[in-house]
């Protein structure tokens, strides 16, 4: 879920980017012969809301977001971080055949990039330039209209002919996409993409609007899920960067939390454990309302959280770890960091408490180890003895 999360967040950044990219490529297609092309600044005046949207970021939040975008590319087409690409070959063929579409085709970040960087706005250059030439009050159009084609001449030529005259989905459809994902698409504050809203924008504004078919775009990988698998090959600072940003923009729903669950380590020498599988679920009375999973480095968003008060349990199934609860209060559309939870080893009994019943039971269970008495070999050398009872009193109180 944690993962989820992240990725819908990403999914919304790179789907509107990408959008935005294929909007001004078509725009610039305008000297090709037969497609429905628009003229860079009607487009850019058309796209008055975005620009409005991100006039309040500054040059630094600009810049990450241009940046969380390229990683988002490449994890789409390559993988990051240590993770494979998250479209298989097979889709990315699809891609190509389909739309000539290829990791090259979406390199609007760059574009963007080197764009700012070598264009000024307001007497600027870079991304200070850039929210210069948004503001709503003098608004530099000049400056836009450049950017816009700029985007546009990123896309192929293929894909470009391709969308117009196979696919009826031309530069003002994709133009239209974007602008309603800027507008209506919405992430959790633990930065899951809200799937519904992303399937009910793609179904208004791709498959009603053109001759692409749901099929086609499962072929392709293009999804939710795709953009979220994204999201998820972020680093946790990215995707925490990315949810405060798209917080500014008013794309994040809900209130939420993230942090780090750890385990702990059975002898304080063993390398690093891998902290996966905690499972973290806030409750209002007694209810349980969200839950997420935490990543191998214990990292966790939940988000799709009310405002008020409710109470947070850190948990593992798998083995004698004592649950950990703790309630927060969380404000309207409050993203709040949580402290760090370590989950301790040898409540045995899962009555929330390390104490002299657990070791009794352990007890009982002494000899090698068969069934439940795994539980108690908390050192994991197949045997339940004195070893594991003394590791477990060390827990006793905590
Ligand atoms: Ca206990
Ligand atoms: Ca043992």
């Amino acid at each position: 879920m944690v993962q989820k999360a992240g990725a819908v967040i990403i999914s919304a950044v790179l789907f509107i980017v990408l959008l935005m990219a294929s909007s001004q490529q078509k725009a610039m297609a305008g000297g090709v012969g037969g497609i429905n092309e628009l003229d860079s600044t009607d487009c850019v005046e058309a796209m008055s809301d975005v620009w409005d949207g991100l006039a309040i970021l500054n040059a630094s939040e600009m810049e990450e977001l241009v940046n969380i975008g390229k990683e988002l590319n490449e994890a789409i087409f390559y993988g990051i971080n240590g993770n494979q690409s998250v479209l298989t070959a097979q889709q990315q063929q699809a891609l190509m055949n389909k739309f000539h579409l290829d990791f090259g085709g979406v390199r609007w970040p760059w574009t963007i990039e080197e764009y700012v960087n070598s264009h000024q706005s307001g007497g600027q250059t870079g991304y200070g330039g850039f929210i210069s030439s948004v503001q709503p009050v003098n608004r530099d159009l000049d400056y836009l209209a450049g950017l816009y084609e700029q985007l546009r001449v990123t896309f192929p030529n293929d894909y470009r002919v391709e969308m117009n005259d196979t696919w009826g989905w031309g530069e003002i459809e994709q133009l239209e996409f974007f602008i309603q994902m800027f507008k209506q698409l919405k992430i959790d504050a633990g930065g899951n993409i809200i799937c519904a809203n992303f399937d009910a924008l793609v179904d208004q504004y791709i498959i009603a609007v053109s001759k692409i078919t749901r099929q086609d775009l499962e072929e392709v990988g293009f999804s939710c899920a795709m953009f979220q698998a994204a999201i998820d090959q972020l680093t946790d600072q990215q995707r925490q960067d990315l949810i405060e940003i798209l917080k500014k923009l008013g794309m994040v729903e809900g209130a939420g939390i993230y942090g780090y669950a750890y385990l702990e380590k059975v002898f304080p020498s063993d390398p690093e454990p891998n902290h996966a599988g905690s499972e973290i679920k806030a409750a209002i009375n007694n209810q349980v309302v969200a839950s997420a999973i935490s990543a191998s480095n214990g990292y966790y968003t939940l988000g799709g959280l009310p405002e008020g008060e409710c109470q947070i349990s850190f948990d593992k199934a798998d083995w004698s770890w004592k649950e950990v609860d703790t309630p927060v209060s969380l404000g309207q559309d409050e993203v709040k960091q949580m402290a760090p939870v370590t989950l301790r080893l040898g409540d045995m009994n899962s009555d929330k408490a390390i104490n002299i019943l657990d070791l009794l039971w352990m007890a009982s269970k002494m000899g090698p180890v068969s069934g439940e008495s795994l539980w108690a070999d908390v050192n994991k050398d197949s045997q339940v003895n004195i070893l594991d009872l003394l590791r477990v009193a060390q827990n006793i109180g905590k």
